[in-house]
Parts: C-alpha cells; structure tokens; sequence
C-alpha cells in the first residue's frame, strides 16, 4: 500500500524563484546537458541555441525568450546524418492546452495547424548549420516543431519544445514551470550532483529554504492535496491497477463532485503514459476510484492530476521512482 502526500502544485511557484536561471531539462524536443542546450530528434541530436541579436545581442538562450522580437534558431549538427536530411522548422501558437507537456500527438491532433502556425519553413537540406529567423509580433506560448526525414527510410524524426516568449516567470504557466524546476531540483537531488556540488549540508539548507518558501505565501493557499492509495496493491510494472485518490483543500475539507483528468509519463524519456486512466467513481469523503493505471518500465514516473472544481482548476504532479 503506498501512500504520499503531495505537495499542492501551485506552491511550487517558489522554485521559479529560487531556480529562475535554470532551464528545465524535463520535456522533449530541446534538453540542457552539460551547460549546452541540446534538440533532440529522435535519436539524432544538435547543438541548439536561441539569439534576440536586435534585443539581447549575443545572449543565448535555450528556450524561453525574455522580448517578442527578432529570433535566430540555431541547431548545430552532433550527428552527420543531420545534415543530408531535409529539415523543416514550425512555430505555431500553443493551441494544445498541453503548455509544457505538449508531444507530437497534441501536434497531430490540432485541427487547423495551419492557422495555428505563425512561422513555417518547408524541408531543406542544410548542410552546416540550420538557422531560422523569426521576428515575434506578440507575446505567448508558442511550440516549436523541427521534422527531419530520413533519406533512405523517408522516416520522419520530430522533435517538439514548448517555449515562451515575453518570459517573465509570472506568466501563463508559473506552476507548470515551478514544477520543472522542481523536476530539475529532484534530479540534481537523485543523481547526487547537488551533494557532489555544495556538500551534503546545503542540500539540506536549500531544502529548507524550498519548504519555508513553500509555506510563506498566504496568496497561494487555495490549493489541493492529493494522497493516493492502491488497494491492489503497490504499482508493479507493467500490471494495470487502480488508485484511490483523496482530494482535500489546505483546511482539510474534502473536495466532492471535482472533475479529475489524470495523464502523466516519464518526464527524463519523453513519453506518456501507455494506458488512458480514468476516475470512473467518485466514492464519497473526496475519494474517486482511478482505473486504468499501469507503468511500462521502471525509473522516474509523473502522475499529473487535472482537477476542475467550483472554484477553480487545479494541477497536482505526483512522482513516483518505480
Ligand atoms: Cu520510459
């Protein structure tokens, strides 16, 4: 039986804060390792920086841009084969709903790319470097999509990355990013870079400071708590099960009635869930019965729960190293 409680969501507003000139390394398409910012398509992988010449002159970034103004894309090749491809690069407005977390399947799934899209370069072979030039008109969440196809297969490798623009940390998403930052934060933590970094004793001070951060802000205290319980028993790969999940505000009054979505995936790997799982009854007390739930592999999991109630939508993660 495994049961945790989790931190409400909006709270972790405070590592954006703390962490605010880290990126974060959690989603697909375009990763920092080792300083570099690094797009991956598939398994083929480039060099990726951003420049506002006219704003910020040689500032690079990796992602998310401070101004809407003129942008250089830039991907330099650490595969060959990169360059006898025919590489297309979109930009479109963020109409997936999915910010952070859109995948190429939220891609596929828009309607009306075309009018979504504000910027588009069809297939070219280049074979140095790959640069686009795009001068933003407005402010906002925007997903970049970069395809390239295999010469021989006809294959097509994508890679998608959520940015902003106008990035001031307050914007559409500060717990979604707060939440990277906290992803960051956890893998530091796990992999031991922190400790390797600064020594045991300010992991802990900064733990401390994350949690007296955490507990400051009276003007986020309108958040949830999700606790979850499995009757069937802990969560073995590959088995489907169930969950419970029990929703309660900060004062500890359940929450009945909530309309639950339930997605989450690997963050480190890209991927989503296998399976769709679905609250199919609520059980009365801020209990809803979650079925449907199975992990494919073992490592770090995300279990992101979407809940709507009369006051307000509200986005819990839970982690999980299975
Ligand atoms: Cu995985």
């Amino acid at each position: 039986m495994i049961s945790c409680r989790i931190v409400p969501y909006c709270l972790l507003f405070c590592f954006l804060v703390s962490f605010s000139s880290q990126d974060a390394a959690a989603h697909g398409g375009v990763v920092e390792e080792d300083d570099l910012c690094v797009i991956k398509v598939n398994y083929l992988r480039a060099q990726f920086k951003i420049y506002q010449p006219g704003a910020t002159g040689h500032e690079q970034y990796c992602e998310d841009l401070p101004l809407a103004s003129e942008s250089v894309f830039v991907m330099e090749y650490q595969h060959d084969s990169l360059s006898k491809m025919p590489i297309d690069f979109r930009i479109i407005r963020d109409v997936t709903g999915k910010g952070r977390f859109a995948r190429m399947e939220d891609i596929k799934n828009i309607a009306d790319l075309e009018s979504a899209t504000v910027y588009y370069r069809p297939p070219i072979v280049e074979p140095h470097i790959y640069t686009v030039n795009y001068e933003f008109t407005e402010e906002g969440n925007f997903i970049g999509v970069v395809s390239a196809e295999h010469p021989a297969s006809g294959k097509i490798y994508t890679a998608v990355f959520p940015f902003e623009v106008g990035f001031t940390g307050f914007g559409y998403w500060p717990f979604i990013i707060g939440l990277l930052f906290l992803i960051q934060f956890q893998y530091f933590l796990m992999s031991g870079r922190l400790k390797r970094w600064f020594g045991m004793k300010s992991v802990a001070a900064a733990s401390l400071l994350v949690c007296g951060l955490l507990i400051a802000p009276a003007s986020f205290a309108d958040s949830l708590i999700v606790t979850y319980t499995t009757p069937d028993g802990d969560p073995a790969i590959n088995r489907m099960h169930s969950w419970i999940l029990h929703i309660e505000n900060e004062d500890g009054l359940e929450i009945e009635g909530a309309i639950i979505e339930v997605e989450g995936g690997m963050p480190e790997h890209d991927h989503g869930l296998p399976t769709r799982p679905r609250i199919t009854e609520e059980l009365g007390g801020g209990d809803y019965r979650l079925e449907g739930m199975r992990f494919h592999m073992s490592g770090y999991w995300e279990v992101i729960v979407s809940i709507t109630t009369d006051t307000g939508n509200f986005e819990v993660t839970i982690p999980l190293q299975l």
